[in-house]
């Protein structure tokens, strides 16, 4: 008890002053007057961050459970554009969240420079949390928009793993963060707000280069919103000539659907085409299929999206074998989990796994055919796995074993 109220004692003990002397330039008592670093600019500003973070947070863990799910996590498989709404507001959200980011960090960025620097050593460890709060929001949107950009190589860490972890730090350090700001906050909104008749009041302020908070406040939901629009053709068909960030116009590539990775890439050129290509289905007994075996198969056609992980997608018109019928061929129980490996040999994408409600869901095919032609060898000539409501990454290319898990 007395240990707890010792160390709460020498976390509030007021700490020596600094020298007056150092108390120049940007830590001079009056440096900083522009009534647009309001309380109020700042609460407003930090609730459309909050929101944009919140939604990246949500959206991303939906992402991260389906690639690597719990016993406890269910994704269905409809409605069957689910996920590319997910994770295209995921995207979405967080290039908005880019200039929204900015202009709260600008807002507030006065304080760096308060004065005193530390008061007690509670303080310098509440301002310490800000450092691991900045760090970890910039952190999420530069490898988010460096991932995106596909520019894999460009860190030394693994991206979702280092993005998945610093999303739970950002996320913590928000809460946190609004705990330990909730009267400002509150006072920030509230109508009554101190600063609010001053600075409407002073349109044409100097200290504010003569924008009003309004204006200022406008002209950040204006980039937002354009960072938001620009980014969603990658995803919604009307908006794709509007796109500025994404490379990934859901129109363009080879049978009018994009690539993510193409098949000289992932080295399966020659295999793919091979007439030696089987696909192997390991069940109760093993069995091999060739190109021709699979044609002769009852064939199904079906619309669903590709949905990168990334952000694009695009809708497309598959025909192939359900892949019911092929876990009926290798005797696969109902509940039965199977294992989609692709020629591929390397690499992070060769293989997937497919379970249920997705498995033996109707939609769910083995595809051969991609508009109505056999498909492009980038897009996973000659069999690829097509199911609904399911992210990109896990549409094998190339497939060539289906086995039991
Ligand atoms: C411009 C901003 C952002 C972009 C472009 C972006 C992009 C992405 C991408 C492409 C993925 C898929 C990774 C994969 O499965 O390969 C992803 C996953 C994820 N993102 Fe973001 N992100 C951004 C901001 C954020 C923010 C602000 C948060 C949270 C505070 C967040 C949390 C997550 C989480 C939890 C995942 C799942 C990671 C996993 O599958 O393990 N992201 N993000
Ligand atoms: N074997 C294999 N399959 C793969 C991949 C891969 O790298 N290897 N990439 C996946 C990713 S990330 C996406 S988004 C989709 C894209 O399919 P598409 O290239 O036909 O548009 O394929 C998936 N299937
Ligand atoms: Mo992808």
């Amino acid at each position: 008890m007395t240990r707890a109220r010792d160390v709460a004692g020498a976390l509030h003990r007021p700490l020596p002053e600094p020298p007056e002397a150092l108390r120049r330039g940007p830590l001079r008592e009056d440096a900083w007057r522009s009534p647009l670093r309001s309380e109020r600019t700042a609460a407003i500003l930090g609730v459309a961050v909050g929101i944009a973070f919140g939604v990246c947070f949500l959206t991303g863990l939906i992402s991260h459970y389906i690639q690597n799910p719990g016993s406890w996590f269910y994704w269905p498989s409809r409605p069957v554009q689910l996920y590319r709404v997910t994770q295209g507001l995921h995207v979405v959200s967080g290039f908005a969240a880019i200039p929204l980011l900015l202009a709260k960090l600008w807002t507030v960025y006065p304080k760096l420079w308060e004065w005193p620097p530390v008061e007690t050593v509670a303080h310098a460890l509440s301002r310490l949390s800000l450092l691991v709060l900045v760090g970890a929001g910039i952190f999420q949107l530069v490898t988010g928009v460096v991932n995106v950009a596909r520019w894999y190589e460009v860190f030394p860490f693994f991206f979702t793993v280092a993005h998945y972890w610093t999303a739970w730090i950002a996320i913590g350090a928000i809460l946190v963060h609004i705990g330990s700001k909730l009267t400002i906050i509150r006072r920030g909104l509230s109508r009554e707000s101190p600063d609010l008749g001053s600075v409407d009041a002073s349109t044409n302020d100097e200290d504010s280069g003569g924008l009003s908070r309004r204006g200022f406040l406008t002209v950040v939901a204006a980039t937002a919103g354009t960072a938001a629009f620009t980014t969603a053709g990658q995803t919604v068909p009307a908006l794709s000539k509007f796109i500025v960030f994404g490379q990934r116009d859901p129109g363009l590539g080879p049978q009018g659907l994009p690539v993510n990775q193409s098949a000289v890439a992932a080295g399966v050129t020659e295999t793919a085409v091979d007439p030696a290509y089987r696909l192997v289905l390991e069940g109760a007994t093993r069995l091999e299929l060739t190109l021709a075996d699979l044609r002769d198969l009852e064939q199904h056609t079906v619309d669903l999206p590709i949905t990168c992980v990334e952000g694009w997608s695009a809708s497309a018109t598959w025909t192939g074998v359900r892949f019911a019928t092929l876990l009926d061929l290798m005797g696969v129980p109902e509940d039965g989990e199977v294992q989609v490996e692709s020629l591929q040999t390397g690499g992070l994408y060769r293989a997937s796994t497919l379970a249920p409600p997705h498995s033996r869901h109707p939609l769910t095919l083995l595809a051969l055919q991609l508009d109505g032609e056999d498909l492009h060898l980038d897009h996973g000539y000659p069999a690829r796995l097509i199911a609904p409501n399911r992210p990109g990454v896990m549409q094998t290319k190339w497939v060539t074993l289906v086995s039991r898990r």
